[in-house]
């Protein structure tokens, strides 16, 4: 079989017997440990002048290369373009894109300095993965240095309808670029429909039958493999959990009031600031759940550096300062903020102790926080997921009480409703979304994508 070749921004070196990387890191590791090959990417390290050098290092049938960046390219490509242009564009925030010439110039060079880097390394017949919007250009640059490998592009964030994406300048440049890709993943069927929609009205291409279409010059295919989780062995992290110091803690700390918890990165596409209203409204609506119901939210910052992500941190902030000062009593606190981060191991606990999981996000390509919340109950006492209509799991999880954010009223109302489900409807709820999540598992997520790779 053909070795797999993994380009992602960041590479994350697995620590056998720990649980504590993203679906991403686990999925990528798991097919390389089997099939073999090399995961290639930025170090997370940066340096002020000088060249740079690629390291490799071989753990079993794994090279892991990786790359630093020039501080001027971490700048422009990383902090600049990735995050704050492409990160908003594709979760339809038009108004906190940041735009500058050079951004994209900067995002062009180290797309092409990853794919000369990584061309030497290329044998003939390597099957290449290359993942998420920092690299969408690099399947294109491998082409144009004369690699005829089969490469495949998958985007983990939800992919705009073409009104939006062409508020960006390089529209044209970026779907051109995803169509020298043999096969174009992204997370849903709402995503595949807004880049077809793209081919056939913006760039004037075809589409044919499963996703087929031409444009540029170019024969590709655009699909749907929703990303997933290992529900199994999260559950039964769950269950060992419950008997956990922390989790302990937890629980004597509620002294039997319902628990509603969130856990997200610290991001304007979470929803936050809506969600924490929503908890308001819900407050203000329901008296009767006054000091009857805690909401612990979990948000450690990320990006910090980008202007926006310090925004938020300042309003949220402001909003839960806010609701406790409203309806705080000397013995119950109705919000807890927490903007640190937990291990996965603690976090599972967490999940399994909520009555309500609170994931409202106002666009998220899939969301593994809903599925980690679904698959970490007690079968026997399940509790219920409180999901957005706009977050790509919404697709699958047909057992959610599901929310529209922008509309705080009805958000509260599905939390009331959660909150007062019977454990028969819990149950059944659960139980079918768990069967989902056992079906398109996070093995089926890779496997789907490489065999429609491989047979492309
Ligand atoms: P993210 O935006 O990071 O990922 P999400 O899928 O919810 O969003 O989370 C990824 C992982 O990080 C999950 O395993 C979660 O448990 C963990 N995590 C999140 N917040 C945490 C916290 N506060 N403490 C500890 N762990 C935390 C992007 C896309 C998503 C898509 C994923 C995978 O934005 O839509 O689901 O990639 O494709």
């Amino acid at each position: 079989m053909s070795r797999l070749v993994v380009v992602s921004n960041r590479v994350a070196p697995i620590q056998e017997g720990k649980q504590s990387s993203g679906g991403l890191a686990v999925a990528v590791h798991d097919a390389l440990s089997e099939i073999g090959g090399v995961w290639f990417g930025w170090s997370g390290e940066t340096y002020a002048s000088g060249s740079s050098k690629v390291k490799t290092e071989t753990k079993g049938k794994i090279t892991y290369a990786t790359m630093p960046l020039a501080r001027r390219d971490y700048d422009a490509f990383y902090k600049g373009y990735a995050n704050a242009t492409l990160w908003p564009l594709f979760h339809y925030r038009m108004e906190l894109v940041d735009y500058h010439r050079r951004y994209v110039v900067g995002y062009r060079r180290v797309n092409e300095e990853f794919a000369g880097r990584l061309a030497p390394m290329l044998q003939p017949d390597d099957l290449v993965w290359v993942h998420d919007y920092h690299l969408i250009p690099l399947g294109r640059d491998l082409r144009m240095m004369g690699h005829r490998n089969r490469i495949g592009f998958f985007l983990h964030i939800p992919f705009p309808p073409p009104d939006l994406l062409t508020t960006c300048s390089d529209h044209a440049f970026l779907v051109q670029s995803m169509c020298a890709y043999d096969l174009i993943g992204f997370q849903t069927e709402n995503d595949v429909e807004n880049f077809l929609s793209y081919i056939r009205k913006v760039a004037g291409g075809t589409v044919g039958r499963g996703g087929r279409f031409e444009a540029y010059g170019e024969k590709s295919r655009a699909c749907a493999f929703p990303i997933g989780i290992y529900p199994d062995r999260l559950a039964e992290q769950a269950a060992a959990s419950a008997d956990a110091r922390q989790t302990k803690r937890l629980l004597r700390s509620l002294t039997g009031k319902d628990l509603i918890v969130g856990v997200d990165r610290l991001d304007y596409s979470k929803g936050l600031d809506r969600r924490f209203d929503a908890y308001e409204t819900l407050l203000e609506t329901a008296p009767s759940l006054r000091g009857h119901v805690t909401f612990m939210q979990i948000a450690p910052p990320s990006r910090s550096d980008v202007q926006s992500y310090r925004e938020i941190r300042e309003v949220l902030e402001g909003k839960a300062g806010h609701i406790n000062g409203r309806f705080a009593e000397f013995d119950w606190v109705p919000l807890r903020y927490l903007n640190k981060s937990f291990q996965r191991e603690q976090l599972t606990g967490f999940f399994r102790t909520a009555r309500v999981g609170f994931v409202t996000p106002l666009r998220d390509g899939m969301n593994l926080v809903a599925k980690e919340y679904v698959a970490c109950q007690d079968p026997e006492d399940p509790g219920v997921l409180v999901l957005s209509q706009f977050a790509g799991a919404a697709a699958e999880l047909d057992g959610a009480v599901t929310v529209n954010p922008y509309d705080t009223e009805y958000v509260a109302e599905g939390l009331q409703r959660a909150l007062s489900m019977t454990i028969e409807e819990r149950r059944s709820r659960w139980a079918s979304m768990m069967s989902v999540l056992r079906t398109n598992d996070l093995g089926a997520w890779r496997r789907n994508f490489l065999r429609a790779l491989r047979s492309r």
